[in-house]
Parts: C-alpha cells; sequence; structure tokens
C-alpha cells in the first residue's frame, strides 16, 4: 500500500489538527473521508482536505466505506467507544485519541473485542511517549545512573476549560496522560491512587473542582504526586521530575528565549497542547501510519487504555471518598505481551 487513506470522526480541535497533519504534513497517508455529528464541522474538517473528500453523518457509514483503509477517532472521550468498537467490527485499524474510553468497563469491552477478532488494530493517542523531552527522561531512568526512582512531582496546568468540563475529567480527560506516562516512564503498576481536593480557584465554573492533587502509589513503593490545575489563567504549563537515589532528572517546559526589557527579566509560557505537543504528534502519528501500512500496531495498545482507565475509575471513586483507592488491573493477556 503506497498511501494510507483514512477517516476521521470528529472534526473539533484536535480532529482538525490531525487531519492537517496527516493530510498535508506526514509522510503516506491521505485524508478521504470525515464525520461528525454537526454537519459545519464535518464540512470544516473535509475543506481542510478539499473537494474529493467524502463526508459522513453516521459511524458505520465512514468506517465501512471501501476507500478507507483506517480510523481516527477524535471525538470526545464519552463518544470513543462506539466508532472503536465499529472498526474493529470492520477489521480496520483505528487510532484513538486518548483515554481509549471513560470508563474501565468499556475499555474491557473493547480490548475483549479486539482480543476475540485475534489481530491487533487499536492504537491509543498517549502521545507523551513520542515526546522528545519524555523520552530523553526514560532514556536517563533505564540507562540505570540515577539509581532507583523513588518518588515524582508532576505538574498538569491549562490556561482554562470550557462549561462541559466536569470535575470527574481532571481524571478521564487530563491525568489520564500522567496514569499513562508516569507508568511508562517509571515501568510500573499502579496499586493504590487518591485524589486531594482543596480550595477552588473563581476562575473554575460553577460546580467545578480545580485545582485538584492526585496521589498514586506503585507496585514498587514509588509515590507520584501530581497537580492538575485546568484554570490557571496563566498558560498550559506541564512539568515532571522524578527523584532517584543518585540524583533528580527535571523535565522543564521546552525553552522560549528569555528576555531582558522594562526592568524586567522574562520568557513566553506555552499557551496551549497544539504547540507544546506538536512534535510529538508529528512523531506518534507518523510511526502509526508506517506501522499500519505493515500490518502492526506498535504504539499504546487497547491494553494501555484499559489499564490506565482502571487506574482513572481508581482516582474518580476517590474524588467522592476522598480516601486512597485500590487498583487491581490482572495479568496482561498474552495476546498484549
Ligand atoms: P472537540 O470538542 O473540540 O471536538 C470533538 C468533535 O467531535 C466535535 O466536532 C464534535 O461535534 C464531534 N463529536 C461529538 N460527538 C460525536 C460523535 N458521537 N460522533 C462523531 N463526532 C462527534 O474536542 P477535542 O478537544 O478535539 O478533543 C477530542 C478528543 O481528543 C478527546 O478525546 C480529547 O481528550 C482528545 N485530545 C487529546 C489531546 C492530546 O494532547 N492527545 C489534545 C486535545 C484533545
Ligand atoms: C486535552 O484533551 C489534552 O489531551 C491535553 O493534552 C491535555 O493537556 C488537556 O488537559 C486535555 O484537556
Amino acid at each position: 500500500m503506497d498511501v494510507l487513506k483514512v477517516g476521521v470522526i470528529g472534526c473539533g480541535a484536535i480532529g482538525r489538527e490531525h487531519i492537517k497533519r496527516l493530510h498535508n504534513k506526514l509522510q503516506g497517508s491521505r485524508v478521504v473521508a470525515v464525520m461528525d455529528v454537526f454537519p459545519e464541522s464535518a464540512q470544516r474538517g473535509a475543506d481542510l482536505v478539499g473537494s474529493d473528500c467524502k463526508i459522513y453523518d453516521n459511524i458505520e457509514g465512514i468506517v465501512n466505506d471501501s476507500d478507507v483503509d483506517a480510523l481516527v477517532v477524535t471525538t470526545p472521550g464519552f463518544a470513543h467507544k462506539e466508532p472503536i468498537m465499529a472498526a474493529i467490527k470492520a477489521g480496520k485499524p483505528v487510532f484513538s485519541e486518548k483515554p481509549l474510553a471513560t470508563t474501565a468497563a468499556d475499555c474491557k469491552e473493547i480490548v475483549d473485542a479486539e482480543m476475540a477478532g485475534g489481530k491487533k488494530l487499536v492504537q491509543v493517542g498517549f502521545m507523551r511517549r513520542y515526546d522528545k523531552g519524555y523520552r530523553q527522561v526514560k532514556e536517563l531512568l533505564d540507562g540505570g545512573t540515577f539509581g532507583k526512582p523513588l518518588l515524582a512531582k508532576c505538574t498538569h496546568r491549562a490556561i482554562s476549560v470550557d462549561p462541559s468540563y466536569t470535575t470527574d475529567m481532571a481524571v478521564t480527560d487530563t491525568a489520564i496522560h500522567e496514569i499513562d506516562c508516569m507508568h511508562w516512564l517509571l515501568d510500573d503498576d499502579w496499586t493504590q491512587v487518591q485524589v486531594i481536593m482543596g480550595a477552588d480557584t473563581k476562575h473554575a465554573h460553577e460546580g467545578l473542582k480545580d485545582p485538584q492533587i492526585m496521589i498514586f502509589k506503585s507496585k514498587k513503593g514509588y509515590t507520584v504526586i501530581l497537580e492538575v490545575y485546568v484554570n490557571s489563567n496563566f498558560g498550559y504549563d506541564i512539568n515532571c521530575e522524578v527523584v532517584c537515589e543518585e540524583g533528580v532528572i527535571n523535565l522543564p517546559a521546552p525553552a522560549y528565549p528569555t528576555v531582558r526589557k522594562n526592568q524586567m527579566i522574562s520568557t513566553p509560557i506555552e499557551q496551549d497542547w497544539i504547540n507544546r505537543f506538536i512534535d510529538s504528534y508529528d512523531v506518534e502519528l507518523q510511526e502509526w501510519i508506517d506501522d499500519t501500512k505493515k500490518g502492526e500496531v506498535n504504539g499504546p495498545s487497547a491494553w494501555d487504555g484499559y489499564i490506565a482507565a482502571v487506574t482513572a475509575d481508581g482516582l474518580v471513586a476517590s474524588q467522592t471518598s476522598g480516601v486512597m483507592e485500590d487498583v487491581s488491573v490482572g495479568e496482561t493477556p498474552e495476546f498484549y505481551r
């Protein structure tokens, strides 16, 4: 196959970003069809491609179009399961943005359907595994010279969120990145998780608890402390520091020039995920295109999506209970080893 012909389901913010990179930027793919529940959103997606892009208003149509080789799902998290299940049923590869689905039960259905089909088809958009900075942190940790990791401190801040963002989404939409990424970096599984709520910012909309502190305990005894603060009002600020026996590894925000002017030293801060992770999305989707053409899935799997969702379920339970909740994933099936 020379060119992978892709159908994109969900033409919102990241859907349009991925359409542009799949159609114009990356090697070996074209977007041939789009689908959205809102016709004007679907049209905006199609306009990025040109007049020969097909527009669908239903999932069955785009998934079963014989011109579509593979699917990219960029609907909101609550609407991932249906298109992923349809793609598995049609035997087509599918890349889904994170989370795989918003509950462990829904993710398990996806895992079971994929295993029943006997072929790996699903990849999840945990793009931090493709980020240059996070990859360097992983190399340093795996290199062994820093000794045993002891604890990590992470921040995940955004400027603001819209009123459809609910308290549980601090876990299922936002912290889901650290749930996966820190498990991958530390090469360990979570056993217990807790959410601590505190003072809420006046910038949060009615009913939203923000910020939230999340605590993760791992099998090997590591502790991760994560601040999720999605109405910071100043910028998009992703940080990670791993404290090890022999030293500390700190991943700061990628550098901008520091300027001295008007009796001040200042440096800009990223405003959103689009630029902060632009290279990661490119590497992630280029590898997905290349692997898909070879009939392989080598990126984060449906099982990775499932174990993240089991952890997320624990955190969401702790948002209400306030106590440490146990996380238990079980053995990785042979299919995903
Ligand atoms: P968005 O709200 O901007 O866009 C979602 C689009 O999906 C909208 O056009 C909406 O009309 C459409 N849609 C909703 N329900 C649908 C359905 N059932 N079928 C078809 N279309 C439907 O959201 P977004 O910010 O683009 O986020 C989309 C997904 O991407 C989410 O899962 C989000 O978590 C993920 N995301 C990931 C990253 C990342 O850094 N990896 C960044 C942003 C968003
Ligand atoms: C968004 O959906 C993303 O996935 C971004 O990477 C994340 O930082 C943000 O919190 C989410 O809302």
